[in-house]
């Protein structure tokens, strides 16, 4: 039996009851997908991902890759590499191509609903393949020479890295020191040790392509300290004939020279690499043969926060399904009401904690499912421009803003919530490996830290997408908030949410003027400022990042129950009077639980003084 519980209704609830995808699809540029072929492609995924992808997920753990140090290899488990290649066969990524890429290209509002199922059955097979997609952004920022590799990679499903981290370098990508120098032949041979790297070696692809960040050596105007200093060079494990993409048989000096041992998610290789460390040039292409290193790995960065958030949240939701199911059954003391020794024992659900419990899960799950989900509605925006030749930069701006609530309050939530909630709902038993929950724990933890730990989220958050950003996208999402919260939503049904929605929306704005109060004094030039007072806002980036979350998760939930409300209304089946019911509930729960806490969290921030960063090291 699969583990993995989809909720495959809550997708489509969000895309075309809330968020009213019907608009994008049918029409230019996704013309050949309607609404009906979007529900049937979420239905197929769904099918796929419970019954190819799914059952290889616990075999991860008895099961795992091998690492030959001799050869430099790594071998995958069998029924792994079946889930995967079952995933690759069926070629839903390229629903994620662009018209000439991938010939079938689909609203981002789709992909990640189907990226929610196979992220919630079986995370690597989505990570190991996303080759295809780093073919995007090679196509997109590369010479014509780079778009017949960018083929190469979807037409022969090859895999693909993202090669930044170094043993000294992690969240500081600038300190970098792999270097690139230039040959005679227009290739560049890079040299140098890089960590962490996800999905490095494995045997599942007849190659990969690694995007590797290195510093160009001797190149005037180009290779200084820092990021901008940075160049993104494509380097192949194995050599190809690039106009016909055929391996030549030759190695180039990439190689795997350790695979770490970690955790969780065990089938997803992490590894070391070394390049021309073992008497073999490591050679490649510089992309797009101009020195924008950085800016074009922000490109598949950005990608990557939005799986991580989308995967802790895919993680959360089976979580939740099957605690749901676990507490269901499961018989266990008396009613509280009915306490006596004799009394008949009932299933936990009759517990005012477990309840307690539950409706946490679900009020989270489905809030951020409703946030992956709005702001992928902006990527749809984008993306529809581009389409067209336009730029929308507020839609831009706006995805910018929500990435790092989808990634930083997205694992962050789900994390914590699968192992204070989900495994506490079985008790002892979600100990135990007999359940996926303990392995559910472990794996979504990686979420927290890579793609830019949740202290990198906060601050982008404030200092790049707020402070830089004039607060042009808050701006925007606050003002949809307001407009929603002074309209008729609800039908007078929500009023008590909606004015704590309201005190919500205040303390976060009062915390965000906070901030930016305690930056500019912070600046050389302010009157009676503290240099010092920039630690202010460091002490308080994290809290606002789960503050906005919260605010907005609140607001999306609350829109949900409003349609749910209104189909309440009508003529419905059992079972779906008891979803949109549930819908209500969950939002009902959530505006009265998370909502007053921001007043707190509020208090805290207008509280913060600079004892922490006085304290003495060793008084820690
Ligand atoms: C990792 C692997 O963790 C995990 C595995 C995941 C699974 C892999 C599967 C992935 C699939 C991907 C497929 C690709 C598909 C893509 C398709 C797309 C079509 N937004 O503030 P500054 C840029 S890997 C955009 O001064 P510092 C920008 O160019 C490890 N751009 O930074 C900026 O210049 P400007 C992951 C941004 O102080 C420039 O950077 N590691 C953003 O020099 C400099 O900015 C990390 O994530 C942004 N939000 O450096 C690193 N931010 O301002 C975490 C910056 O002129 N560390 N740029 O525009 C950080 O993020 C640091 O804050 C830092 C600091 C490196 C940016």
């Amino acid at each position: 039996m699969s583990h993995y519980k989809s909720n495959l209704r809550d997708i489509t609830f969000n895309l075309f009851e809330v968020l009213g995808r019907d608009e994008v699809l049918g029409a230019a540029p996704y013309a050949d997908i309607d609404r009906e072929t979007a529900e049937s492609i979420l239905a197929e995924v769904e099918v796929l991902a419970r019954t190819k992808l799914a059952p290889s997920f616990s075999d991860h753990e008895r099961d795992q890759p091998v690492f030959d140090p001799q050869n430099h290899s790594v071998t995958m488990p069998k029924e792994f590499a079946k889930s995967y290649q079952a995933w690759m066969d069926a070629e839903f990524y390229r629903l994620e191509l662009p018209e000439g890429l991938g010939d079938s290209p689909a609203p981002p509002s789709l992909t990640w609903s189907i990226a929610e199922l196979v992220l919630g059955a079986n995370p690597p097979i989505h990570m190991y393949g996303a080759g295809p997609k780093f073919g995007h952004v090679i196509y997109a920022n590369g010479t014509e020479r780079d778009k017949k590799i960018a083929r190469h990679i979807v037409d022969r499903k090859w895999g693909a890295t993202m090669v930044l981290t170094e043993p000294d370098a992690g969240s500081d990508v600038g300190a970098g020191r792999a270097k690139a120098t230039r040959n005679d032949d227009g290739t560049w041979t890079i040299t140098g040790v890089k960590r962490f790297i996800t999905s490095g070696e494995h045997d599942m692809s007849e190659n990969i392509v690694h995007l590797v960040l290195a510093r160009p050596v001797g190149v005037e105007g180009h290779g200084g300290p820092g990021t901008k200093g940075l160049s993104l060079f494509l380097v192949p494990k194995h050599h190809f004939d690039i106009e016909t993409g055929e391996l030549t048989g030759e190695r180039n000096g990439a190689f795997v020279t350790g695979v770490e041992s970690k955790l969780g998610i065990k089938v997803s290789t992490t590894c070391e690499l070394t390049f021309s460390g073992h008497g073999t040039p490591a050679k490649g292409w510089l992309l797009g043969e101009v020195h924008d290193g950085i800016a074009q790995m922000f490109q598949v960065i950005e990608y990557a926060r939005m799986m991580v958030g989308t995967k802790a949240i895919a993680t959360l939701s089976t979580g939740y399904l099957n605690a749901l199911e676990y507490a269901k059954t499961r018989v266990q003391g008396p009613d509280m009401i009915n306490p006596g020794k004799d009394a008949p024992r009932v299933t936990i659900t009759h517990h005012p904690d477990v309840r307690r419990s539950l409706l946490t899960q679900k009020a989270f799950v489905e809030g951020m499912r409703s946030l992956v989900l709005y702001a992928a509605t902006f990527q749809d925006r984008v993306a529809i421009a581009e389409a067209r030749g336009e730029h929308d930069q507020l839609a831009e701006r706006v995805n910018d803003l929500l990435l790092p609530i989808v990634k930083g309050y997205g694992s962050e939530r789900s994390w914590v919530l699968l192992g204070t909630e989900s495994l506490q709902t079985y008790g002892g038993s979600g100990f135990l490996t007999d359940y996926p929950i303990e392995q559910y724990v472990r794996d979504a933890k990686i979420d927290t830290l890579y793609e830019g730990t949740t202290a990198i989220q906060g601050q982008d958050l404030f200092f790049r997408k707020i402070v830089k950003d004039q607060g042009q996208a808050l701006g925007h999402v606050s003002s949809q908030i307001a407009e929603w919260l002074a309209s008729e939503a609800g039908n007078g049904q929500l009023k008590e949410e909606r004015a704590l929605l309201q005190r919500g929306l205040e303390d976060a704005g009062t915390m965000v003027g906070l901030l930016i109060q305690h930056l500019q004094s912070a600046q050389p030039d302010a009157a009676e400022g503290d240099p010092r007072n920039v630690y202010k806002v460091g002490l308080n980036t994290s809290r606002l990042l789960m503050s906005l979350g919260d605010v907005v998760i609140a607001w999306l939930l609350l829109r949900g129950a409003e349609v749910a409300l209104e189909r309440l209304n009508g003529e419905l089946s059992e079972s779906e009077q008891a979803f949109y019911e549930g819908k209500v509930a969950s939002a009902r729960w959530f505006a009265a639980t998370v909502l007053p806490k921001l007043t707190a969290e509020r208090k805290i921030a207008e509280r913060t003084t600079l004892d922490p960063m006085d304290l003495a090291e060793n008084a820690f």
